[in-house]
């Protein structure tokens, strides 16, 4: 490790909190698929900030947003109205054909939001009693960190000493059609919340199917199916939204990261009239939610992943990944998995560290990916890979495994 990357790594221990575990590498800059660290390295960006980066890094068009509108205005809070949320509401509800939409700033903070308004819908419209209403989620959830939203992980880390933790959630199995009908007996059941793909659980993809199924029953039990498409949403399982793939129109969409193209914390929620219409003034807000800022990047990281064909290529590009990553002929592959490029590989290795390991040996070679749960590894670059940066990567990949035999 070189001395710089030593000062930083020793800053960050000694004056932020450690609340995180990183890849030891200090990264200062980033261009498309790639970033280079203090030392001037260059790495291929397997992680693209957890999905935030779709559009690649620092796409000129969307910095070119960014600087334009910040020399202009760039909050007002939505105690007065401004120029841009208006134009920014009607695109993104053409885009993804809603009546409404709703803008936050984090992703947590859309499911909050997502929460509240299923709840509401709950007492004004399905008629449920008031505080009685139950949302079902599933294990292996990930949907953020707030007090409510870890109240229904099912992971000890999110969890211990957090609580005492929100009541209202029920939580069954995920790919369960027959879980979810069951639960949805219980006639205070307001929503269904879940991830199309489940990310954190190590990109779990649910069988064709399940999907639509579950829209179907929520239909039938008048039940709101409200998808969290915050990390599987805007281009990067190969559509726009990962429930495209079965056709499914969420109730209730969430959507979060690349909102932005990783520029500042964008989020939304997007519903129709009958849902939407139900919060009055002073019911919901937030400070930055909507401002102008956020507004004018929005439409522009849209703008470009539609103009640039991300989700093509997406679909494209995932199918070589994971073409190429099934013929490694390695004893460490368990499993190869995803959509589009969400797409993560299974180690098995006698070592508990073996998906570090691999995580750093890729570093040494040029690639920065990021384990979860011990033994995953997730392969998510940036949409805007080519096919021969592709081949590339994964000649790093094979490279780099041979480090574990
Ligand atoms: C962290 C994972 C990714 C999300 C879904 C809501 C949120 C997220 C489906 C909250 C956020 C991030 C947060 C990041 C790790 C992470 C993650 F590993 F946990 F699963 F992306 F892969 N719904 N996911 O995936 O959005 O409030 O963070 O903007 O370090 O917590 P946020």
């Amino acid at each position: 490790m070189s001395e710089k990357t030593r000062y930083y790594l020793d800053l960050e221990d000694r004056y932020g909190s450690h609340n995180y575990h990183p890849i030891p590498v200090v990264l200062e800059r980033g261009e498309g698929v790639y970033v280079w660290d203090v030392d001037g390295k260059r790495y291929y960006d397997f992680l693209s900030g957890y999905s935030a980066v779709n559009q690649g890094h620092c796409h000129p068009k969307i910095v070119e947003s960014f600087i334009e509108q910040s020399k202009k205005l760039t909050l007002t809070s939505r105690a007065f109205h401004n120029n841009i949320l208006g134009e920014y509401e009607k695109f993104i509800t053409d885009v993804f054909r809603y009546d409404k939409v709703l803008p936050m700033n984090t992703g947590v903070e859309a499911v909050e939001t997502a929460i509240k308004l299923c709840r509401k819908w709950a007492y004004e419209v399905k008629g449920i009693k008031e505080g009685k209403a139950k949302i079902i989620v599933c294990h292996g959830n990930f949907h953020g960190r707030t007090s409510t939203i870890i109240s229904f992980s099912d992971d000890p880390l999110a969890t211990k000493n957090f609580g005492p933790y929100m009541p209202g959630f029920i939580s069954i199995s995920f790919n369960n059609a027959e879980a979810l009908e069951k639960a949805l007996e219980d006639k205070d059941v307001a929503g269904f919340l879940v991830e199309p793909i489940q990310g954190e659980a190590g990109v779990v993809v649910p069988d064709d199917g399940y999907l639509s199924k579950a829209k179907e029953l929520c239909e039938e039990a008048n039940v709101l199916f409200i998808a969290d498409e915050i990390q599987t949403g805007l281009a990067r399982t190969g559509k726009m939204l990962a429930c495209d793939h079965e056709n499914v129109r969420p109730d209730i969409l969430i959507l979060g990261k690349a909102m932005s193209g990783g520029m500042m914390p964008v989020s939304a929620v997007l519903a129709d009239d009958e849902i939407m219409m139900l919060l009055k003034p002073g019911e919901h807000g937030s400070t930055y939610g909507g401002n102008p800022l956020a507004c004018k990047v929005a439409i522009t990281s849209l703008q470009v992943l539609k103009d640039e064909k991300m989700a093509e290529n997406a679909e494209a590009m995932g199918k070589i990944l994971r073409n190429e990553l099934e013929k490694i002929d390695s004893l460490h592959i368990a499993m190869v998995r995803g959509k589009g490029l969400l797409n993560a590989i299974v180690i098995d290795h006698h070592s508990n560290d073996a998906a570090w390991d691999l995580c750093l040996e890729l570093k040494e070679n040029g690639l920065l990916a990021k384990p979860t749960h011990g033994d995953k590894i997730r392969f998510a670059p940036p949409l805007i890979i080519t096919k021969d940066q592709m081949m590339e990567c994964i000649e790093i990949i094979k490279k780099s495994l041979k480090f574990l035999d």
